[in-house]
């Protein structure tokens, strides 16, 4: 099997045992890499009902076949679990020196399971895997951890870490790198800690292999070249994923006070503009010519790496407008290993609650002070943040008294930073999202919106949905590479089969990496129904109420707000297109023609298929 490794690593934290283990073919084939990996092993392997904070959870750290390779934007990798935040599928991805450094210790993915008796990390270097005493490294920032394993292992390592917040259980934790990468939104951060699980640190020095090496080496130079000579490379470098707030704040789909609004009147002093005038360097992930990481100097004079999901969700959703306290927030967030989408969430609804005399905290809109020490009442896990770092969803049914009509999430993870009043095809993204209201698989937004079709609720939406997540969700996440020079310069398609085909020496075409996009989503979907105890409707799929219920009430979309009846209509058209049920559930045919016909046979213990 070229172009994989074809070998994984199996951790055991409570023996403090690791074993290599070669895959069968069948995996690689059928699911490629990275999330296909990681739910078919989750599918096979997780006991249904598993407690996701409990030791038999599993925690698996999967790379794919274009991972590490010379080849445009190739660094990252995806985290997945059973997510504590929402009890169905979770998962993230990262850009990290993890990722290369993986491959070329001659691994394709990390499985993990138990909880080692102590703060351990496992430390992998080439043929060397061990599992090594952390008691001196719990407890402390992500930074700092980072910083100290590398002392011990080497600058060229690749590390993977927690922060207080995923030691604490903290369901809105994330895992990070690189003090500025963070991937695993749906409380991964809170997996690792569960099993005492401090870091993971990896050197790899071998070559990788490849079907043809040397083409895929010329593909990579040439990908390369093309995306430096991208109309929009210029613009881009400038100001990276920041120069999507200017246009939500236009849109009014730039989320303010908990979602309640789409503009924000201070948004002038938290944009793209103002962040480029305080930039002072820029990071990235590993084999990226696009580099989208700027860093700014926040409030307390450190450095802070800002992306608009971050600052739309930390500034206006907030209430807060001004970049430096922005960037002072997001810096925490980093150190602690919260994510700030997450947790921006669950401060907008912590100060909304307040508002409403539902909780007694200290805190209002826009207080800096006030969300400093939430963050940190989060990541310990104490006072008001024990309640609030459940997430929205949970903290809301505690707290009770109309609370969960303000909580702003789908299947309990909380919406990223687009207002939807008025985006019915955005909503349905969020709703049919596999892991809860994350925008990475479709961002159909910009389509919706440019083309003018926000107010409709035609069918062809649900098209672009299911076309968005096949190649968002579907192929950049198995094979596994960053998708911005697709999404954002407009690097073609078309380069991606063919990179497979050299790395792998196996022919595809893009109509076989959706129809492989089609079989990770279905076997998601019957994960969740499983987890469900065949328990599963069709109102799960749906997006938060206060977008149906609570008009906006400023900007372009007063009076504005999504239609129960044309929602449910477009939902319907979604699953008639995927081939799913009326409860949202992939058919006996649609699984048989998915080639996931023994994957059908266990779900039917769990539930009838139609
Ligand atoms: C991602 C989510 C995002 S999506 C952002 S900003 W974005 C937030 N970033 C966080 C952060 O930073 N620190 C923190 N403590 N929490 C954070 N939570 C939020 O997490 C990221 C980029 C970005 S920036 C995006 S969209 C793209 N995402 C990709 C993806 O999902 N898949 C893929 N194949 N390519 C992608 N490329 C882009 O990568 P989650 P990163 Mg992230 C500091 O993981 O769980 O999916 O949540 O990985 O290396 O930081 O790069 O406007
Ligand atoms: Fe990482 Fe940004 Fe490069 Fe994508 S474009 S690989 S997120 S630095």
């Amino acid at each position: 099997m070229k172009g994989w490794n074809g070998r994984l690593l199996r951790v055991d934290m409570s023996k403090g045992k690791t074993a290599v283990q070669e895959y069968h073919e069948d995996l690689a084939r059928r699911f490629v890499g990275g999330r296909g990996f990681a739910v078919k092993l989750l599918w096979d392997e997780l006991k249904p009902g598993t407690d996701p904070l409990s030791p038999e959870n599993i925690l698996v750290f999967a790379t794919g076949p274009l991972t590490g390779h010379r080849l445009p934007n190739s660094g990252k990798m995806v985290v997945a679990a059973k997510s504590p935040l929402t009890g169905g599928y979770g998962d993230g991805n990262l850009g990290t020196m993890a990722s290369p450094n993986l491959r070329k210790a001659g691994l394709d993915a990390i499985v993990v399971t138990g909880k080692a008796e102590k703060p351990s990390y496992i430390h992998i270097e080439d043929g060397k895997h061990e599992v090594l005493d952390a008691s001196d490294l719990w407890g402390l920032d992500s930074f700092k951890v980072e910083a100290e394993l590398k002392e011990r292992h080497g600058r060229a390592s690749g590390a993977l870490l927690i922060g207080p917040a995923g030691e604490n259980l903290c369901r809105v934790s994330t895992v990070v790198s690189q003090e500025g990468r963070a991937g695993g939104r749906p409380g991964m951060g809170a997996v690792m800690g569960s099993k005492n699980l401090k870091a993971v640190v990896v050197r790899g020095t071998k070559g990788l292999l490849a079907h043809d090496l040397d083409e895929l080496n010329r593909l990579g130079k040439l990908g390369y070249d093309i995306i430096l000579k991208k109309d929009n490379y210029g613009w881009w470098k400038r100001q990276g994923t920041m120069a999507i707030l200017v246009w939500c704040l236009e849109a009014g789909t730039l989320p303010t006070h908990n979602f309640r609004e789409g503009v924000f009147d201070e948004a002038a002093a938290i944009d793209g503009n103002t962040m480029e005038e305080m930039t002072i360097k820029q990071r990235g992930c590993p084999n990226c010519n696009m580099i989208c990481g700027n860093i700014v100097v926040n409030s307390e004079g450190l450095e802070s790496e800002l992306d608009y999901e971050n600052v739309a969700m930390l500034g206006s959703n907030i209430g807060v407008g001004d970049l430096k306290q922005v960037a002072t927030l997001n810096r925490m967030c980093d150190e602690l290993g919260l994510d700030t989408i997450g947790a921006g969430s669950v401060v907008g609804f912590a100060m909304e609650a307040t508002e409403k005399g539902l909780i007694d905290l200290d805190i209002g809109w826009g207080d800096l002070e006030g969300s400093k020490k939430l963050l940190e009442d989060l990541a310990y896990m104490r006072g008001m943040g024990a309640t609030l770092g459940l997430g929205t969803k949970a903290a809301a049914k505690k707290i009770g008294g109309g609370a969960s009509d303000f909580a702003i999430h789908v299947k309990g993870l909380e919406c990223s930073a687009y207002d939807c009043h008025l985006c019915p095809g955005m909503a349905l993204s969020f709703g049919t999202s596999p892991i809860g209201a994350h925008h990475k698989d479709a961002w159909v937004i910009s389509w919706e919106i440019t083309t003018g079709r926000r107010e409709f609720y035609d069918p062809e939406k649900a098209d672009k949905v299911i076309e968005f997540q096949r190649i968002r969700g579907g192929m950049f996440e198995s094979l596994v590479a960053c998708r911005f020079p697709w999404i954002e310069l407009g690097f073609e398609l078309e380069h991606y089969p063919k990179y497979f085909e050299t790395a792998t020496g196996i022919k595809t075409s893009l109509d076989e990496l959706w129809a492989l996009g089609d079989r990770i989503y279905a076997l998601i979907r019957a994960f969740w129904v499983r987890e469900f105890g065949g328990n599963w409707y069709r109102y799960v799929d749906y997006p938060p109420k206060r977008w149906f219920d609570e008009p906006l009430t400023q900007g372009v979309l007063k009076g504005k707000h999504l239609d129960r009846e044309g929602y449910d209509g477009l939902l319907q058209a979604y699953y008639d297109k995927r081939g799913w049920d009326d409860r949202g559930i992939p058919t006996k045919a649609t699984l048989k023609r998915l080639n996931l016909s023994k994957e059908a046979v266990e779900l039917e213990k769990f539930v009838e298929l139609s």
